[in-house]
């Protein structure tokens, strides 16, 4: 697959609204600008639909690997999200990123000695989940997979909450009422189906809030984000499915995956798809800006391919030099999220040495953080497996219970001798 930055005109919108389903906002109407609580009016004569060029491929980039702004017309409407973004959010995405990557990198060592049974690593994502994280309102409802490290941060998940489950002390490490982020999810792709339903909710409430899925390219193959892809649009569901294409699904490459660019997909499900270069913070805030506002407004779904790489392991039990070559690494490496961004805002001289200095001290205060919280860790109550599986207990689970106390027991009777 190629990745193109070519001028594109703005085409008109794929219409996926379908009659009377959800009576929710019409098109055209308020909107709202997530992530900066400004409510902004917009219409969508221009919405562009970038499915309908069927086999051409494009990419909607905000901010080259070189650190320069692009203004292109083809973008605009895109760009009209972020046209009003302020050198201090600028710094403030950059400082996500950055204390994201130095989370992800701590939790990859603490598991490397041990502290960790295993580790997913977003490394090379940042700016994917950054950028769409900063995108969502508080009162939207985000479903992760195991890898949205930077998206918790953004919902503002305390990182060593993440921590708990791959310790294998806990099942999940937080509510996900209190920051409407679900728990992570393994079961590849099954969040679509989840989010699908809990935005048909949201419709039927007559709420203007909007619904995020994140899934892999892997995730695409499976059937449940097809049935999620077409459920959405058929009862116009305003839920934003976005798909981080890293390349990679373990050791499947996108080959293997699909015949068409992932963000193709959509138009075969009657709504819109966008390729954002997933590397570039900016352009991801503002595609996942623009699809969370139409679904706002009652457009129904969308979906965006943001276009990244799985710099590490799928997981630390990963040996990714057993299928794939290092010059792919070294070629992504020159299009580093954070770099890019910080080669911007010293250009636009948005940030000083003072900037980065403090950053670089914050971020060995949270890595610092992080370990003595994970090593503090209390293990769970032996027999706490056997609680939470059904609400008013269960013949086979007390059965299981009794067999695994007295296994624990026989333990103890070899102590003794
Ligand atoms: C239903 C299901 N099938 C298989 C697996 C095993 N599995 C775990 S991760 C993974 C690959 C997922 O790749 P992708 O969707 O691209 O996400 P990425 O890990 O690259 O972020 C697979 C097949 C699983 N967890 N669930
Ligand atoms: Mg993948």
């Amino acid at each position: 697959m190629t990745e193109s930055t070519a001028a594109r005109k703005p085409r008109r919108s794929a219409g996926s609204k379908a009659a009377g389903t959800t009576g929710t906002k019409a098109a055209g109407t308020t909107g709202s600008k997530a992530g900066t609580g400004k409510r902004t009016t917009r219409t969508t004569s221009t919405t562009r639909n970038a499915a309908k060029k069927g086999s051409e491929t494009e990419l909607v980039q905000l901010l080259t690997p070189e650190g320069e702004r692009v203004e292109d017309a083809a973008y605009a409407e895109y760009a009209s999200y972020v046209a009003d973004i302020t050198p201090d959010e600028l710094r403030g995405l950059y400082r996500d990123m950055v204390l994201t990557r130095r989370f992800d990198a701590e939790a990859t060592a603490l598991q490397r000695q041990g502290e960790l049974g295993l580790w997913a690593s977003l490394l090379g994502q940042e700016a994917a989940q950054i950028g769409s994280g900063r995108a969502t309102r508080e009162d939207d409802y985000v479903f992760p997979t195991y890898r949205e490290h930077g998206v918790a941060w953004c919902r503002g998940v305390d990182p060593t909450n993440l921590l708990g489950m791959f310790r294998g002390v806990n099942n999940g490490g937080w509510d996900p009422n209190s920051n409407n982020f679900h728990l992570y999810t393994i079961v590849i792709g099954s969040q679509a189906l989840h989010a699908t339903g809990y935005a048909m909710g949201v419709a039927k409430d007559g709420a203007d809030s909007g619904v995020i899925a994140y899934f892999g390219d892997g995730a695409s193959s499976q059937g449940d984000v097809s049935e999620a892809f077409n459920f959405a649009a058929v009862y116009n569901a305003p839920v934003v499915f976005f798909c981080q294409n890293n390349q990679w699904a373990i050791s499947e490459s996108n080959e293997k995956q699909t015949r068409v660019p992932l963000y193709q997909r959509a138009q075969g499900f009657g709504f819109p798809g966008v390729r954002v270069d997933g590397n570039d913070v900016l352009a991801s805030l503002a595609v996942t800006r623009w699809a969370l506002d139409r679904a706002r407004r009652g457009e129904g779904p969308a979906l965006i391919e943001a276009y990244t790489y799985r710099m590490g392991a799928h997981t630390t039990s990963d040996d990714p030099s057993r299928y794939r070559h290092d010059d792919e690494r070294a070629a992504w490496e020159a299009k580093d999220p954070i770099l890019r961004l910080r080669r911007f805002l010293e250009s636009a001289n948005h940030a000083d040495e003072g900037f980065f200095a403090e950053l670089e001290a914050e971020s060995e205060t949270l890595g610092k953080r992080v370990r003595e919280v994970v090593r503090a860790m209390p293990d769970p109550d032996r027999f706490a497996i056997f609680e939470n599986v059904y609400a008013d207990g269960h013949a086979l689970v007390d059965e299981e219970r009794a067999q695994f106390a007295a296994y624990q027991a026989s333990f103890a009777d070899a102590e003794g001798v």
